[in-house]
């Protein structure tokens, strides 16, 4: 037998698994089924790991350090341009993967405030860009927001310099800032949000707040996946048969490949030596051999394996063709020459070199004679014996 043709590198095959490791996967099975069961929501509340205030009154001053931010319109009266705006950014990585977001609500305690008029909302809008930082973050290099808002809260402070000021918390909980919290705790991880209004002002207790309960919130609602803390190993199964057969030069190879799930969803497969991947040359659908494919599929509790074995074999014998016949006629008196003959082989190629020819004609006497031909391919197969009749006469004595 052909040894199998498993390069340097090839993962060692595992057909079978030791009792320890079935031990953890029963033990695994036994802790999934209750916590799939009882996937209850889980409520985390975020401060910002940055938060800055910028200016245009001041555009190349740093706020992010302060214990307070504010956001105000553009107010043409001051005199001066003095547009305030807020940037927050929050880390969801704490939020595991596949979570289904249910809820995201956005918390600002306002402890002072002007209404200048007009739209008095405060809109929270999406920052793509997470690049900033509460540290370096001035007017001249805020990272620009997208789309439309993702909430707003309006909040009313009238009358300036009388104390003490009420305090009064802004909220808003959107759908669309709970689909913004769930595809980005399933990208980078981070999301930046900024604060403006076109109409009033308002002022807020940061992240550096002394009192936690002041600062900014993300509240998160969220069901983690099923089976998220443990689970069993994936389940593979292989698509086609794990023992295949094909005829040398006849079939191609062609994977049907394995699928896998385990208890949270489908799995990725990766496979060796299928002629499709970085592992192997594949089996050689023209080359008679034993050769495996190996599939396996892992999660962070185990992984799981398969071999296919594919058995490519000859059992077809050559082609055989005569030049000139089976019926061939000599005339007498020089030596009888074979015009030739060609076998071919699927698996083999040109095995013409090993055809058995016997038999003789003698072109010096008159008579009929026969001459066999057998062609054989490599793998032992022989094609019928064809026979061909040389009828010698008219000698010149
Ligand atoms: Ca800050
Ligand atoms: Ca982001
Ligand atoms: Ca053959």
């Amino acid at each position: 037998m052909i040894p199998l043709p498993l390069p340097f590198g090839f993962p060692s095959l595992r057909l079978s698994r030791s009792k320890d490791s079935l031990a953890k996967m029963l033990l695994a099975v036994s802790l999934c089924g209750p916590l799939a069961a009882n996937a209850t929501p889980i409520t985390v509340e975020l401060e910002p790991i940055d938060d800055a205030m910028v200016t245009s009154a001041m555009p190349w001053t740093n706020y992010g350090s302060q214990t307070g931010f504010a956001v105000s319109p553009v107010w043409p009266m001051a005199g001066v341009d003095s547009s305030r705006e807020t940037f927050l950014k929050f880390d969801l990585s704490g939020i595991p993967q596949n979570s289904q977001v249910l809820s995201a609500r956005l918390r600002a305690t306002a402890h002072d405030g002007f209404a200048y008029g007009g739209d008095g909302n405060v809109y929270t809008h999406f920052v793509p860009d997470d690049s900033w930082s509460e540290g370096s973050l001035i007017w001249l290099n805020k990272p620009a927001v997208s789309g439309a808002p993702v909430g707003s809260w309006w909040l009313w402070y009238d009358v300036r310099h009388v104390q003490p000021r009420p305090e009064q918390l802004g909220s808003t909980e959107t759908v669309v800032l709970a689909s913004l919290v769930r595809y980005q705790a399933e990208t980078d991880n981070l999301l930046s949000l900024r604060l403006s209004s076109p109409g009033y002002e308002t002022f807020y207790y940061a992240s550096e707040y002394p009192d936690a309960s002041k600062r900014p919130k993300l509240e998160i609602r969220y069901e983690p996946p099923a089976c998220e803390l443990i689970r069993p190993p994936p389940t593979l199964t292989l698509r086609g048969s794990q023992e295949m057969i094909l005829q040398c030069g006849m079939s191609p190879w062609q994977d049907p490949g394995a699928t896998a799930t385990d208890d949270c969803g489908p799995v990725a497969v990766e496979r060796f030596n299928s002629g499709a991947d970085a592992y192997g040359p594949g089996p050689n659908a023209n080359a008679e051999g034993t050769y495996a494919v190996q599939y396996m599929a892992r999660n962070p509790y185990g992984d799981t394996s398969a071999v296919r074995t594919i058995l490519v074999e000859d059992t077809v014998p050559p082609m055989f063709q005569l030049n000139g016949g089976t019926e061939l006629h000599h005339t007498c008196g020089s030596q009888w020459v074979d015009p030739g003959f060609v076998a071919l082989d699927a698996c083999y190629g040109n095995v013409t070199q090993s055809v058995q020819v016997s038999g003789y004609v003698n072109g010096w006497s008159p008579g009929t004679y026969t001459v066999t031909y057998q062609a054989t391919d490599s793998a032992g197969n022989s094609a019928l014996p064809v026979t061909r009749t040389v009828h010698v006469a008219n000698c010149p004595w």
